[in-house]
């Protein structure tokens, strides 16, 4: 079918004139808090030009990041996997042969009846994560998954930490539009590196900085493009942002700046909790964080007095084992001054749930068995090697169909991950746009389209509005959606539910309609559906959407996750990170590269140019210390693994730390050791409580230059 027909004119902003370029409403399906919507240019029915961000979405107000906006390199890259391969060679060897769709969906549809067989149903473990957020493309393979008595996922990767801390204290997640920062007059990022990874937050801030002349601060563990940007910076020790956040809060109270009022009405503040914030001095937080106490008290000082002082939190400073402790303690900060009450105050965290929407076709929710098991998908390394605990009782992983995941590169413990992937008695089926790392070990690789190739819609997750993708392009060679392939599995495993039977978009429209929320054509003429809850609602004016309606200073972690022993009944800093020692004296942070996505993007060309080549930023003292010079090659390693990367100095980070940005190819990190394994095989799968989740930031490693540390091996 031509695809002016599929499409009568859905989403075309601007007619094409014969032979001129089209512009076509989308919606960036990439794992971003800014949540994009887009314009792109239609060359033809099966190539484009440039993507813009879209003028009239407020939030996106016309920005897009830099790979987004080329992302014709991605979509018409060489590399694009064209055709279903079944594996010739050895399990992870990357030697494959075409097949048909037919028989490659037969064979593993049988690889997971056989497994079934033999096993129960558990036994097959259906995994997606955060390649594409759409509604339809990650999370319709739960319907598969639910239909059939498959595994459930504990989705954790990201958000394990950060969630969990924040439902400690407000109870949902959920909160005002992040762009109401054009209107605070105190706006603090913390823990995270907006200018790099959601970059569209930077132009509300910059509109409360020139229009209320706003002044921007930036709490991060290195000196970042948004620390640049900020007119104060506070360069801490990771896993530190619990200590800080209680030392404001004793200054707060202790110079009278807190708001009683609110404190009585809207929290469980009560003298046991004064008590112990009182104790943590600012004295106290300098010695953990290595801020200087003075600094402390200055910021404190300006948080307390800023009625319209706005925190957005970042997800980085939430990559520590006390990530979750640490989320909590932060977000009791407006809650102590009463920033919540203004328009332009409080906080954001994420908006991942309060949408309104009726998701039971779409996810197949109600089919959903409370006794099958849950598997923690940070934990898939342990998860496949069979760890004491990580199957939960249940019988082995023998068969899996992992969509947007490329797990080999991204999730932690790699080493535990590669050899789980490469087990022979488990049958694996990888769909992907690329050959990434993970796909390498499949037994069966199907190839997908991208955004542009299929019907989608997105929760805007750093903002309110829901966003349509429509499709805009042909789909390139035989790739085909994740909704067909789910659905072309349902038909082969006997699954059912009548979402099996619809197309994605008639999908989506039924699920607007019964979520009251008009349909599918409606939003795709508009672009987006704007989900914004009132002021009192987002500001919590009536109560927090708590049990009890108020903000918990006292949080109940065992009502929060599974793994609660030993984290604090009151808002603090929670010392369990990795600490350095004598044979690994630093702390390694391993933060996104402004250019890649996680590991997407690092096939693109033009952000291999940007990012050059691994780095591992240190100070210049550290250096000096250990016979390190700029530009040298160094090993970084831990008894986990290690990497070869290029040593960068700088005083923009302190003593200790070191920052190793973006998830590289395995082979880009030049190393003996790394035996395919990319910066992950540093990073521990330990769960972070309460609920798990990585601490992706939280690894204690040496640092050696190259040739000494081959010499001693
Ligand atoms: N360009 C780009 N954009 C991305 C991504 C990407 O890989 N590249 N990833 C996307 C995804 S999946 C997500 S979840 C978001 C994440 O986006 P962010 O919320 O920005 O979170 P992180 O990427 O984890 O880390 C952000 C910052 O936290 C800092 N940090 C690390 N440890 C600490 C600490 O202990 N305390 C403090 N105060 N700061 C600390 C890091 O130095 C880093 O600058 O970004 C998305 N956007
Ligand atoms: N060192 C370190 N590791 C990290 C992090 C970090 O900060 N530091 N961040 C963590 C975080 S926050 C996250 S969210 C995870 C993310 O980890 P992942 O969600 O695995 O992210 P990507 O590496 O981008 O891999 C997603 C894959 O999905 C594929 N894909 C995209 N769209 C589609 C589609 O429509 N269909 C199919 N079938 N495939 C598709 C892409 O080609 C890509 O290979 O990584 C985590 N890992
Ligand atoms: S990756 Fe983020 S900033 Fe870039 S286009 Fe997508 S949503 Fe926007
Ligand atoms: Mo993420």
């Amino acid at each position: 079918m031509p695809l002016d027909t599929a499409l009568p004119g859905a989403g075309v902003t601007e007619a094409p004139a014969a032979g001129a370029v089209a512009t076509v409403r989308s919606a960036c399906p990439h794992d971003c808090p800014s949540a994009c919507a887009l314009e792109v240019e239609r060359l033809s029915p099966t190539r484009i030009g440039r993507i813009r961000g879209n003028k009239e979405l407020p939030y996106t107000a016309g920005v897009v990041c830099e790979k987004v906006s080329r992302y014709a390199e991605r979509v018409h890259h060489p590399d694009r996997l064209g055709r279903p391969l079944r594996r010739t060679g050895a399990k992870g060897d990357g030697e494959f042969a075409p097949v048909s769709w037919d028989d490659a969906l037969d064979e593993i549809a049988e690889a997971f009846l056989r497994a079934e067989a033999r096993h129960g149903s558990e036994t097959v473990w259906p995994y997606h994560s955060g390649g594409t957020l759409g509604l339809v493309s990650r999370w319709g393979l739960d319907r598969l998954r639910n239909a059939k008595r498959y595994s459930k996922q504990r989705s954790t990767i990201c958000v394990g930490p950060s969630s969990s801390g924040w439902q400690a204290g407000v109870g949902m997640l959920t909160g005002p539009d992040p762009a109401e920062a054009a209107k605070s007059d105190l706006i603090v990022v913390w823990g995270g590196n907006p200018v790099a990874t959601h970059v569209n937050l930077m132009s509300h801030i910059q509109r409360a900085r020139k229009e209320r002349g706003a002044e921007l601060v930036v709490i991060d563990v290195y000196d970042t493009p948004t620390v640049q940007a900020a007119d104060r910076a506070l360069i801490l020790r990771p896993g530190t942002d619990g200590a800080l956040a209680l030392a404001m809060m004793q200054v707060i109270l202790s110079e009278g700046l807190a708001d009683r009022d609110y404190l009585a009405r809207l929290t469980d503040f009560d003298p046991e909790v004064e008590r112990h914030i009182l104790s943590r001095t600012p004295a106290w937080a300098a010695e953990i964080t290595g801020l200087p106490e003075h600094d402390i008290i200055d910021f404190a000082r300006l948080y307390g007095r800023t009625k319209r002082s706005f925190l957005r939190l970042g997800l980085g400073f939430t990559r520590s084992r006390n990530g979750a402790v640490a989320m909590h303690a932060v977000s009791c900060l407006p809650a102590l001054t009463g920033a919540w009450q203004e328009e332009g105050g409080g906080a954001f965290y994420a908006r991942l749930e309060d949408w309104g929407l009726d998701l039971n076709l779409a996810h197949g929710l109600d089919l959903a068995d409370p006794a099958i098991r849950s598997l923690d998908q940070s934990r898939i390394g342990p998860v496949l090697t069979g760890a004491p605990g990580a199957l939960e009782g249940g019988p082995p992983v023998t068969a899996m169909l992992i969509q947007n995941a490329n797990s080999a590169e991204v999730a932690p413990d790699s080493r535990a991950v590669r050899a789980g992937l490469a087990r022979e008695d488990l049958f694996l089926c990888v769909h992907e746009q690329f050959m990434t790392a993970t796909a390498r070990y499949a037994d069966i690789v199907l190839p997908a389209t991208t955004f542009l190739e299929c019907d989608d819609f997105y929760m805007g997750w750093g903002h309110s509005a829901l966003t349509v993708g429509k499709r805009v392009l042909e789909p390139f060679a035989e790739t085909r959606s994740n909704h067909d392939v789910v659905c072309g599995l349902a038909k082969r495993l006997g699954a059912e539910s009548p979402a099996f039977d619809m197309s994605a978009w008639d999908l989506i429209d039924t699920t607007l309609q019964v979520s009251g929320k008009g349909s599918a054509d409606d939003a795709a003429a508009k672009g987006w559906i704007d989900c914004n809850h009132p002021f009192e609602e987002a500001h919590f004016l009536n109560g927090f959407p708590t049990a009890d309606g108020r903000f918990h200073f006292k949080p109940d972690w065992a009502a929060v996750g599974p793994y609660h022993a030993g984290l604090p009944a009151l808002p603090d800093h929670w010392a369990v990170t990795e600490s350095a020692d004598d044979a690994r004296p630093f702390r390694m942070v391993a933060p996104p590269a402004r250019t890649f996505l996680n590991s997407s993007f690092t096939e693109t060309v033009g952000s291999q140019r940007r990012e050059g080549t691994p780095t591992v930023l240190i100070h210049a003292d550290d250096a000096a210390a250990h016979g390190i010079a700029e530009g040298a090659s160094v090993r970084v390693g831990n008894d986990r693994g290690a990497v070869t990367l290029t040593a960068r100095l700088t005083d923009g980070v302190l003593p200790g730390t070191a920052i190793v940005e973006g998830i590289w190819p395995a082979d880009s990190y030049r190393d003996p050791a790394c035996e395919g394994m990319g910066i992950n095989q540093l990073v521990s799968a330990d769960p972070v409580g309460p609920v798990g989740g990585v601490a992706f930031h939280d690894t204690a490693v040496w640092v050696k230059p190259a040739g000494r540390e081959a010499t001693a091996a």
